[in-house]
């Protein structure tokens, strides 16, 4: 099964400890106090939080090098130094933490707040009042802070497609992909030019996105293996909605949009059930190309009559229809996302 992969490498960097601080007591009338230098403040670690709210590993590809801030050195009057300040990176929900030098998995963030530590700061060194003993009553000895760790780290996430976009082959389903996402498919005016899924990301409002995923054509028998699709099926059977794809100029060996529709369908019940009782959007394309409206209000009527559907008119090519089509998934997506909740 294709999968698509965001990455991102980047360097870390842990505080480090504050020195221990070498001092003497002063005071009126005591002509040699005691020791009394603070330790150093602990510096600050980097630790990782999943947040659903993000959905993307762009931030970490535009900024690459993350430093979280030392402590400082203690100071007289067994005064410890200010520790420096734990850095919290926010990734999405799983995400995978990979150190790039052993390729081991630090981390595995798969639920919602979930947190790890990363590294870890380096601790303050001790003032010279920890080292004052029976024989030495007058240290002159403090320890410098330990490093901070560092790491290379590469962050992972696995990206899911929460809207899959399904038809015959040639029927435009990579162009509305392509005019609605970030993505770049190619784009034939033959079948099958789609030999492996495209993914993007579309966003539907001012901060809300989902992905979209085309997926090579379908044909009559693609759950049993004909053509290309069917191996390309149980990707998007983890996606929550489908928007089928309907090209009403195929007329070839008989094909009319609903013979279409119900052929495609047929494809998703006999491969499976979770894929075939997922909501779908059905969408007739290419508009701009279609003059015979009396032709529209037959298929129109058709389809309410036979199989209870509502048709939406777009065409990928000139844009009609395709703010509303991509509103009103997102909106559907959120229904079908909180009714799971
Ligand atoms: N007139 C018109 N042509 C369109 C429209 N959308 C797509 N096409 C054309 O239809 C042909 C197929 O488009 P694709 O986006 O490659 O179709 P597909 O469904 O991804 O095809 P496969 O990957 O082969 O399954 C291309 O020549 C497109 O330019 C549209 O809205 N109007
Ligand atoms: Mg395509």
């Amino acid at each position: 099964m294709t999968e698509f992969i965001d990455e991102a490498r980047i360097e870390i960097k842990a505080g480090d400890g504050g020195s221990g601080k070498i001092s003497f007591r002063r005071e009126k009338f005591v002509p040699r106090g005691g020791p009394d230098g603070g330790d150093g403040g602990n510096g600050g670690s980097i630790s990782f939080l999943a947040d659903h709210n993000l959905n993307t590993l762009l931030d970490y590809k535009l900024e690459r090098h993350y430093t979280a801030t030392s402590g400082e050195p203690g100071s007289k009057s067994q005064k410890t130094g200010k520790s420096g300040v734990d850095l919290v990176l926010r990734v999405p929900v799983g995400t995978i933490i990979r150190d790039v030098n052993t390729g081991d998995i630090i981390t595995d963030l798969h639920e919602y707040g979930q947190s790890t530590v990363v590294v870890k700061g380096g601790s303050g060194g001790w003032g010279n009042s920890h080292f004052k003993s029976s024989v030495n009553q007058s240290p002159r000895r403090a320890n410098k802070g330990t490093e901070g760790e560092s790491r290379s780290i590469r962050l992972e996430l696995k990206l899911m497609a929460d809207i899959g976009v399904i038809g015959f082959p040639n029927v435009g389903k990579s162009t509305l992909v392509s005019r609605v996402s970030n993505a770049k498919p190619k784009i034939g005016e033959y079948p099958f030019t789609t030999l492996t899924p495209n993914l993007g990301a579309v966003k539907w409002d001012l901060h809300k996105s989902f992905y979209i995923a085309d997926i090579p054509g379908l044909i009559e028998g693609a759950a049993i293996g004909r053509g290309l699709g069917h191996q390309f099926l149980k990707h998007i059977e983890r996606t929550r909605l489908l928007i089928h794809l309907i090209d009403p100029l195929a007329f070839e060996a008989g094909r009319n949009p609903l013979a279409d529709y119900k052929i495609i369908n047929n494809e998703l019940e006999r491969f499976s059930r979770n894929l075939s009782s997922k909501p779908q959007i059905v969408v007739i394309n290419k508009a701009d190309a279609l003059n015979d409206l009396h032709f529209l209000e037959t298929t129109k009527t058709e389809f309410n009559k036979h199989v209870g559907v509502e048709l939406r008119l777009i065409s990928a090519v000139s844009g009609q229809g395709l703010d509303g089509l991509v509103k009103h998934a997102g909106t559907l997506l959120e229904q079908t996302v909180s009714k799971e909740m």
